[in-house]
């Protein structure tokens, strides 16, 4: 189905920008997009991101700023944080992180000294960049110290855990990642936390939505800090927020400004504010419950089509495959499902023989396609199709991966997505 043109200003200024932005919602619009940190916003959250209220200049927090002007952004960003903080349950939050990973780097400015030891989950096994892996910034100024899951089960083992904490003894713990298809407790890491003297972050990206709508247990209150994206379950702009008990709201505001950034866009603040009143409706619930529901179905027809899922399943909105016994690397397939229509990451899987740039695994995840309405009745179809599409990988099948593709804009036509231009 051909989207109807739309942004009738941007395409008289500039054709060519105006066109690819075209391109981007014809092929958002047409492919199964599984990238699981992904989404699509609602058109409410896309109106407030491009308003007039990135003009503005507004270093500094609501009622103490150094630019004047401020009547309606300090009422906008105090609407966002009031509705983070009643939404998530905490007594402290600040809108104003440009995105996940300053958001926490201000972690680290607040509670650690360059040099002290950290420790996160490492990236390979499903950990972040950003909590102490040794490209990042977080690696090189500080000393990351990594655990991971146990190669059996695909889980956390918290004695190891434990044993590395009171070892190491690190200023900062951080729970959460990137390709964790687990639920979090929160409460072990917390009770390991204490043991050993660290402030827990617990890092919740990926499912700050689940948690918002009930359908993942919440970090709150065994978490010192809770640091999350805005933009992946949540179905917000793409942003950050950084929450904490009040004991700690100076540290965390001091770090993001004047710590770390200048003056907050106070765009995407209006959007994590509306994204934020949209997640606390009713319907949110109902949404992060049917993200589940779907992952657990997909996971289930994998599974029934010899897929080697991580840890079995999911309990989340994720899946992490392993395609060794596919004999396709995730690289080859993740691109050929991209020929296909079908829009995932490849992706290492925990203990990969293979290399960051050429892993063994695929990441894929259920926050976009339900967003556009796909229910669990629908994930058989959808495991077929990533089926066939790594045979067809396998067999370089080009003929195969089309049909796949013709198929897939076949039924996502009949699921528009929200904030794509209709009729
Ligand atoms: N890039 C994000 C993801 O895809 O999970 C993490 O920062």
């Amino acid at each position: 189905m051909t989207l109807p043109l739309s942004h009738p200003a941007l395409s008289a200024t500039d054709p060519e920008l105006a066109a690819l932005v075209g391109a981007e919602e014809q092929l958002q619009a047409d492919t199964l997009r599984l990238i699981p940190s992904e989404n699509y916003v609602s058109q409410a959250v896309l109106e407030a991101s491009g308003t007039v209220l990135q003009n503005k200049y507004s270093e500094g927090y609501a009622g103490r700023r150094y630019y004047e002007g401020q009547q309606n952004i300090d009422q906008v960003e105090r609407l966002a944080t009031a509705r983070a903080k009643a939404l998530f349950g905490v007594d402290h939050a600040n809108v104003q992180p440009y995105s996940g990973s300053p958001a926490n780097l201000a972690v680290y400015l607040a509670f650690a000294e360059p040099g002290d030891t950290v420790m996160g989950m490492a990236l390979p096994m499903g950990g972040h960049l950003t909590h102490g892996w040794g490209v990042s910034a977080t690696g090189k100024w500080f000393r990351g110290v990594q655990y991971g899951v146990r190669q059996d089960t695909g889980l956390i083992d918290f004695d190891e855990v434990r044993d590395l904490a009171l070892k190491e003894r690190p200023k900062l713990i951080f729970c959460g990642g990137t390709a964790l298809p687990r639920t979090i407790d929160f409460a072990a890491f917390a009770e390991i936390a204490r043991e050993s003297g660290a402030v827990l972050v617990a890092d919740v990206a990926h499912i700050a939505g689940l948690i918002a709508g009930g359908a993942h247990p919440s970090p709150v209150p065994h978490a010192d800090v809770i640091s999350t994206t805005t933009h992946k379950t949540l179905r917000g702009p793409r942003g950050a927020m950084l929450m904490s008990r009040e004991e700690h709201a100076k540290a965390i505001d001091k770090a993001v400004f004047p710590g770390l950034q200048g003056g907050p866009h106070n765009q995407t603040t209006a959007a994590i504010a509306v994204a934020l009143h949209e997640a606390a409706q009713p319907s949110f619930r109902d949404y992060a419950h049917a993200v589940v529901d779907n992952a657990k179905a997909l996971a289930e027809a994998l599974l029934a089509r010899g897929f080697d899922l991580v840890s079995g399943g999911t309990d989340n909105h994720l899946i992490l495959m392993d395609l060794t016994p596919k004999d396709v690397p995730g690289k080859v397939a993740a691109k050929a499902l991209d020929r296909a229509g079908i829009v995932v990451n490849y992706n290492t899987v925990p203990y990969d023989p293979r290399k960051p740039f050429d892993p063994s695994g695929v990441r894929i995840g259920t926050p976009s396609l339900t967003s556009r309405g796909l229910a669990a009745e629908h994930m058989p179809a959808v495991a077929d199709w990533i089926d066939r599409g790594v045979t067809a990988a396998r067999a370089g099948d080009e003929d195969a991966l089309a049909a796949i593709r013709a198929e897939v804009a076949d039924l996502m036509a009949a699921f528009p997505a929200p904030g794509l231009p209709t009729d």
